[in-house]
């Protein structure tokens, strides 16, 4: 397939461009570097540098010898969509070319609005894009289970059959996001189903976990393929920051009561539901739903666990109660169906105490570029 990534710069984005080109796709890559401009205003860079697109596909072709194409363009800009996806003719476009940090579109007006306009602009552009010169490309959308907030009762795969009044009907699963750029993603997933349901546009929308992992088979083969590893307030995952925190001997950052519940997936997994995606395209006028994760655990048992086997490598790991700088449950019922991506071939790779210790090694390796004061909390919802 041309496998078309939007966002191919970020910590998702460029590990998936090596797993399509290493499965035997023609794969371009665009970004603008949105999210690198951000983590040097806010002091926020990764634990280890990463070089340019353009260098790190330069050392994944004399590595692997499959090659990425790159291309250095804004996709809130609609002439610069359009000459893309006109100049590539994809059979697939995977979208992850959004602003993903949910403190920083907290952070202000500004952020709040660039947060917006960025993402929103992206995903009209990919879709007119689509619908006007590729229109049976199949879109692959990241969106986030942070789109359906934490309810009270379980959460289906996308989609909740509704009787009322003696009558029923099939609707979006209803929606209440934590952040305003978890509210965009919200707002993806309906321009998306308005475009599938009138033009009849084929879409898949993820709604993905947070993730944890530095290691993929291919970021593997040289130290300067890695993924963008956050750590910080801004970008880290929760999983990932709490590793760094434990080999810098500061005490675990858990907010508030540690009681929040995620699904969670390993980066490994991403790649493999992103490909499985692509690989069995979803049908014209349908808007497939995925819920993208592998396993669920509160803040407390992430903790917990990390600290276990960090105690176990004479980390000393401990863990400290902040107050919570979000607005969300502390304590709450959290039941997600996740059956889709495994109907499909996904073969979980699960949160071991060994993965924990694999990780913890590669950031032991690395603790002398560990900047403290990236870790705590600089955002807080109520301002
Ligand atoms: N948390 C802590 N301590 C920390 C960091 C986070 O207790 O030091 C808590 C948060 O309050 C939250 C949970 O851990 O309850 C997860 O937070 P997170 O920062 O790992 O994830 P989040 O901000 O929700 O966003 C991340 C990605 C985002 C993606 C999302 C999936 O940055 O791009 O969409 O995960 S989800 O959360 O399922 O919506």
């Amino acid at each position: 397939m041309r496998v078309l990534i939007l966002g191919g710069d970020g910590y998702l984005g460029w590990p998936t461009a090596m797993d399509m080109a290493a499965a035997g796709h023609e794969v371009l890559v665009a970004d603008n570097y949105l999210r690198r401009r951000i983590a040097e205003a806010t002091d926020s860079e990764p634990l280890l540098a990463t070089p340019s697109l353009s260098e790190r596909a330069r050392i994944f072709r004399a590595v692997s010898g499959h090659n990425i194409s790159v291309r250095i363009v804004d996709l809130s800009d609609a002439d610069a969509m359009f000459d893309l996806v006109r100049g590539f003719m994809p059979d697939s476009v995977i979208h992850y070319a959004e602003q993903p940090s949910a403190p920083y579109s907290m952070r202000g007006f500004n952020e709040a609005r660039e947060t917006f306009r960025n993402n929103l602009d992206v995903t009209f552009n990919c879709i007119w894009a689509v619908k006007e010169i590729v229109p049976e490309c199949h879109i692959v959308k990241l969106g986030t289970m942070g789109e359906y907030g934490t309810p009270n009762i379980d959460i289906e795969e996308g989609w909740l059959e509704v009787e009322h009044k003696g009558r029923k009907d099939t609707f979006l699963y209803p929606r209440a996001a934590g952040s305003l750029y978890h509210t965009t993603k919200v707002l993806d997933t309906d321009l998306l189903w308005f475009y599938v349901r009138t033009y009849g546009l084929r879409v898949t929308d993820l709604m993905q976990g947070p993730v944890y992992g530095i290691s993929t088979p291919e970021a593997d083969l040289d130290p300067r393929l890695c993924p963008n590893f956050h750590y910080d307030d801004m970008f880290g995952t929760v999983i990932n920051r709490f590793l760094v925190q434990a080999v810098a001997g500061v005490p675990l950052t858990v907010y508030g009561k540690g009681g929040q519940v995620r699904g969670y997936l390993n980066l490994r997994d991403t790649l493999q539901c992103v490909r499985l995606a692509a690989e069995n395209p979803a049908k014209p006028g349908e808007l497939r739903i995925f819920n993208q994760l592998t396993e669920v655990f509160s803040v407390n048992e992430i903790a917990d666990r990390v600290k276990a086997v960090g105690d176990r490598m004479d980390l000393d790991v401990k863990i400290e109660s902040i107050p919570n700088p979000r607005k969300e449950k502390e304590e709450h019922y959290y039941n997600p169906t996740h059956t889709g991506l495994t109907d499909l071939g996904l073969k979980p790779h699960l949160m071991t105490d060994d993965v924990l210790a694999v990780m913890l090694e590669r950031i032991i390796e690395n603790r002398y570029n560990i900047q403290t004061d990236r870790i705590m909390p600089r955002v807080r919802w109520n301002g």
